[in-house]
């Protein structure tokens, strides 16, 4: 390496630990999954093994009353994973300590870490903007514009949509017991490559992947949340339903839809049931 001049780096511009780092907008969002080490668990005493449940517990209801966070517990399906938590917090610092703390609340070596997912609550890109809403409002409702009726209808719109963006950026996470994870990314390889579309093209296959959505309302509900920078894929897809049949179901439905079927990559698939902190332990049989 040639001479350098360069200062080497400091603390100095390394915000003090009580600074926040919390995001310009939206959460950050941990998706954990756990095995059991079911051999250590068994070497400890009956004792012991109370003593790590109740601090599992007192961790959970802990991070619960931290301000703006959500900590959701999930008894996982097949041996791929055996306790999931989604976590939603704003501060960057917190995400990463809860996290280290989730993982060794039972001890050392009885949480074992098998999969993670990093990614953050974001606003979509592809939502109908008022320009377009008035498009529709001449053209297909025969509104003039400037007229009351039109204004009216576009405050209404700028209304709901300053809701629905806030829902997105900060949402509260349901209480459906079937949990399901996933990441995804759209696909960059030759002539299908989602990067190269006009913004245009884009929109247009959106409003088609969101007409499929809008017809689970009510069986599904969906959490998409961003990770380009941040994790592997690009998105993190979190659904949650009452009932298995309508996940496979949607899922199976937009592999049809453009978006999925010709520029969607998928990670693996993450299952469980969303169980309240009193039910965890006996529904994974710890
Ligand atoms: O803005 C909105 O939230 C409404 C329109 C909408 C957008 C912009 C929407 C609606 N989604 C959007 C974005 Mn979605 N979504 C997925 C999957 O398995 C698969 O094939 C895909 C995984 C499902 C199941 C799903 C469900 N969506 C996205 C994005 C970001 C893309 C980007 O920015 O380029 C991804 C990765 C993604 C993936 N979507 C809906 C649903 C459902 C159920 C809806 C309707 C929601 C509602 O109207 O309440």
């Amino acid at each position: 390496m040639s001479e350098s001049t360069t200062a080497p780096a400091t603390t100095d511009t390394i915000p003090e630990i009580d600074e926040s780092l919390a995001p310009a907008e939206g959460w950050h969002v941990l998706h954990l999954f756990y095995q059991i080490d079911r051999s250590q668990w068994s070497m400890l005493t009956s004792e012991e093994q109370v003593e790590r449940k109740t601090a599992l517990t007192r961790l959970v209801q802990e991070l619960r009353q931290h301000p703006n966070t959500q900590l959701l517990m999930f008894s996982m399906l097949t041996p791929r994973a055996d306790i999931g938590f989604m976590l939603l917090t704003p501060d960057l610092r917190d995400a990463n300590a809860f996290e280290k703390r989730l993982t060794i609340s039972m001890g050392p070596d009885v949480l074992v870490p098998i999969y993670s997912y990093f990614s953050m609550t974001e606003r979509s890109e592809y939502t109908t903007s008022a320009e377009q809403y008035g498009e529709t409002l001449r053209t297909e409702r025969g509104l003039v514009e400037g007229s009351d009726e039109f204004n009216t209808a576009i405050a209404e719109f700028n209304a709901r949509m300053e809701k629905y963006g806030k829902d997105r950026l900060y949402p509260n996470m349901p209480d459906w017991p079937v949990f399901c994870f996933y990441p995804m990314t759209k696909r960059r390889s030759g002539a299908d490559n989602w990067y190269s579309l006009d913004f245009e093209t884009r929109r247009q296959l959106m409003a088609g992947h969101a007409a499929i959505g809008r017809q689970w309302a009510g069986k599904i509900r969906q959490l998409i949340t961003g990770s380009t920078g941040l994790d592997d894929y690009e998105w993190g897809v979190t659904l949650f339903a009452k009932d298995t049949f309508d996940v496979k179901g949607i899922v199976y439905e937009m592999r049809f839809d453009e978006v999925s079927a010709r520029y969607a990559e998928f990670g693996d698939f993450y299952i469980g049931i969303q169980v309240r902190l009193q039910e965890l332990f006996q529904q994974v049989s710890l």
